[in-house]
């Protein structure tokens, strides 16, 4: 079996219709806007819990999720929330959860790390490190037995992918032939450590040859490079071809956590990311400069998921908390 290090080029932005590629600018807006606003109000004390935010991320996220149909299955991480939106959940549910509401997409009783949506494929960000791995083994052979062509993804730091789960998972997947694709989001950090000192070997995918299965490794800030690979490795999940693993090189905008003050990173290293390698930067230019769409189309998208985004917020306050009768309701849910 051959190992396919790298795709040649991304999607050509033309080969997308205008429609599709407004939607997912807007998921990546999205993403975005709900990330800044939830690192604004977190300082303010209002959120509870613990918060890790995923801007930066955006094309990941939305580059695969925008190849999965309703009826597939993503498991997520302890950074979900770009996840969750990309694979559909709804925004007010979501920011009213972190707020840990009653109206929230769990009733206020998961919040940030722990969203789960069952209705759009979202099984749930997860607070253990190398825990979706596993869930989507569970999604593959119930599709395989099933025949019912469903597809598992799971998405998993760089950290994620020394936990013995996810190199068992890989281990299952490939000798059952399982219709999953593992997505590393290699941010380069595991919490506090770089991964200079947490991996021999920075490449993630090249394990994927180890497990007689394809690995591919993109540049995780372009939305065309990420949904290019997905593609093939979800079109061949589903048509019974097996695992891949696809890497995604990225970078995450803020701390590991809300309040962490990231004395582990090189001075000036986020804002040079955020002026060279910014998803949304990159794809509107990609989509721009071929002509596609003029950039009014652009700013109108970004005028409208800020209205959506400010109602969320003002919503969310205004909800009411989960009441104490209603706090075992949910412990166990029978699918
Ligand atoms: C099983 C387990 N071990 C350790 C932790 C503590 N922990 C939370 S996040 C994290 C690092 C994750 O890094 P990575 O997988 O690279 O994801 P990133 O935070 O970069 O998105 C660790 C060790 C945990 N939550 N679960």
């Amino acid at each position: 079996m051959t190992t396919a290090i790298r795709p040649p080029i991304g999607l050509d932005p033309g080969l997308l219709s205008r429609d599709d590629l407004l939607r997912a600018y807007r998921t990546m807006r999205v993403i975005r806007e709900f990330e800044e606003r939830v690192h604004k109000e977190f300082a303010t004390g209002e959120i509870p819990g613990f918060v890790h935010l995923y801007a930066g991320e955006e094309a990941v996220a939305t580059g695969v999720c925008d190849v999965l149909k309703p009826n597939d299955y993503i498991a997520s991480t302890h950074r979900g929330h770009g996840h969750a939106l990309a694979k559909g959940c709804d925004v007010k549910g979501m920011m009213a959860e972190i707020y840990g509401k009653a109206t929230g997409l769990c009733h206020g009783k998961g919040g940030s790390m722990h969203i789960a949506d069952i209705d759009t494929g979202m099984l749930g960000a997860n607070g253990i490190v190398g825990g979706g791995p596993p869930l989507v083994c569970g999604v593959g052979l119930t599709s395989k037995v099933l025949k019912t062509h469903q597809v598992g993804i799971s998405f998993t730091g760089d950290g994620g992918s020394n936990q013995g789960t996810f190199l068992e998972s890989l281990n299952l997947a490939s000798v059952w032939d399982l219709p999953v694709v593992f997505i590393i989001e290699n941010n380069g950090y595991a919490e506090s450590t770089s991964n200079q000192f947490h991996q021999k070997g920075i490449d993630v995918a090249r394990r994927a040859e180890a497990f007689g299965m394809p690995g591919m490794i993109v540049n995780g800030q372009d939305y065309f490079e990420v949904r290019e690979a997905a593609q093939v490795a979800i079109d061949r999940a589903r048509s019974g071809g097996g695992p891949s693993l696809l890497e995604c090189k990225t970078v995450r905008y803020y701390g590991h956590f809300e309040g962490d003050q990231q004395k582990y990173r090189e001075p000036g290293e986020v804002e040079r990311a955020r002026a060279e390698r910014d998803p949304l930067v990159i794809f509107e230019k990609r989509v721009t400069s071929a002509g596609i769409l003029p950039a009014d189309q652009f700013r109108m998208v970004d005028a409208e998921v800020l209205a959506l985004i400010e109602e969320s917020v003002i919503e969310a306050k205004a909800a009411p908390q989960p009441t104490l009768e209603s706090l075992l309701d949910d412990v166990y849910v029978s699918y």
